[in-house]
């Protein structure tokens, strides 16, 4: 990245960080374009109805009226973006196609407004984006061209890669997305760990291994919102979250398409991993539009001692 002379980096915008960064000018566009749907989006957390929509999602979770005005957001702004070909959001139950036969254009896959039952208490949530070259949405989480997600907390954060690196940037007074940091980069070893799922419905294998991690003195970091708490062990870089495989729920509650493949392509970028426990979420072949996946994502040595306690359950 070129920085002019007296040209602090801090002060780079998210376009021209893109541009600087020499990115496909489509998927600027396209990542910008999200990012201009998240102050709109933050606008209706601040001010929004909290009540509920009345209608309800694929889960058959009732959709706050939130969730359904974010989804909205931005499914406008994609549209009418003119690079995107393909949507399928976390609140709906089918792929949407905006212009057939688009392999020229981008496919999202995005849950708007996660951790939406949090807003009412005042906690943060968060925006999650997937994007893949072409008009394939099911394609594996490694063939994903860019991720990214915007944090609704005491700040507004946003953070993306290209596979050029995992940058963050943070909504200043003016409504702009200004460079924070670049590169992120995530230790070998967690001192934190984010366990969702109810502890009695954890296999023996699991819960060994959070035994394991008390054991070694981690602390337990969870809010119930994936966003904030990925943020926190990918922005201390010495994390790991799980929302594991449950006795009655094999393949746990985070979804493939919306949740886990975006944040897994940040964490590999970071040099951090993410499996399901016995693979990285990066290799599996998708299969449905809700699927859903064991998690296991942070530090690179905890995710891999993650894998050898639920090996033991084989
Ligand atoms: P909602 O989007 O339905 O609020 O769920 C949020 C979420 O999918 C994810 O953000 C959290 O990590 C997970 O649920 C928390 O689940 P538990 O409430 O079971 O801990």
């Amino acid at each position: 990245m070129i920085i002019e002379a007296g040209q602090s980096k801090f002060q780079i915008d998210l376009n021209r960080h893109l541009r600087e960064n020499n990115e496909n000018p489509a998927l600027t566009h396209l990542i910008c374009e999200i990012s201009e749907a998240s102050k709109y989006i933050i606008n209706s957390i601040r001010t929004g109805d909290l009540g509920v929509a009345g209608t309800s999602n694929l889960y058959g979770e009732e959709q706050l009226a939130l969730d359904v005005l974010s989804d909205r957001i931005l499914k406008k702004r994609l549209i009418h973006s003119g690079v995107v070909g393909k949507i399928a959001s976390e609140e709906a139950s089918d792929v949407l196609t905006i212009v057939d036969n688009a392999e020229h254009l981008y496919s999202v896959a995005y849950d708007p407004l996660d951790g939406s039952s949090l807003v009412d208490v005042n906690l943060a949530v968060g925006t999650i984006v997937s994007i893949f070259k072409g008009d394939n949405i099911f394609q594996t989480g490694r063939k994903q061209v860019a991720a990214m997600y915007i944090l609704y907390g005491p700040r507004t954060t946003l953070i993306y890669s290209t596979g050029n690196g995992v940058h963050e940037f943070s909504l200043n007074q003016l409504m702009e997305y200004t460079l924070v940091q670049e590169n992120i980069q995530m230790n070998t070893k967690a001192n934190i760990y984010s366990p969702g799922g109810l502890r009695n419905k954890y296999t023996k294998g699991v819960a060994e291994y959070v035994r394991h991690l008390e054991e070694k003195g981690v602390k337990l970091r969870y809010s119930g919102g994936f966003v904030p708490d990925f943020n926190q062990v990918l922005l201390k870089g010495k994390g790991i979250f799980f929302y594991p495989h449950l006795k009655g729920a094999p393949n746990g509650k985070l979804r493939l398409l919306f949740e886990l493949n975006p944040m897994a392509f940040l964490i590999e970028q970071a040099g951090g991993a993410a499996s399901n426990g016995k693979m990285p979420i990066l290799d599996i072949v998708p299969k449905k539009i809700d699927q859903r996946e064991p998690i296991f994502i942070g530090c690179k040595e905890d995710v891999e001692k993650a894998e050898e306690y639920v090996a033991t359950e084989d």
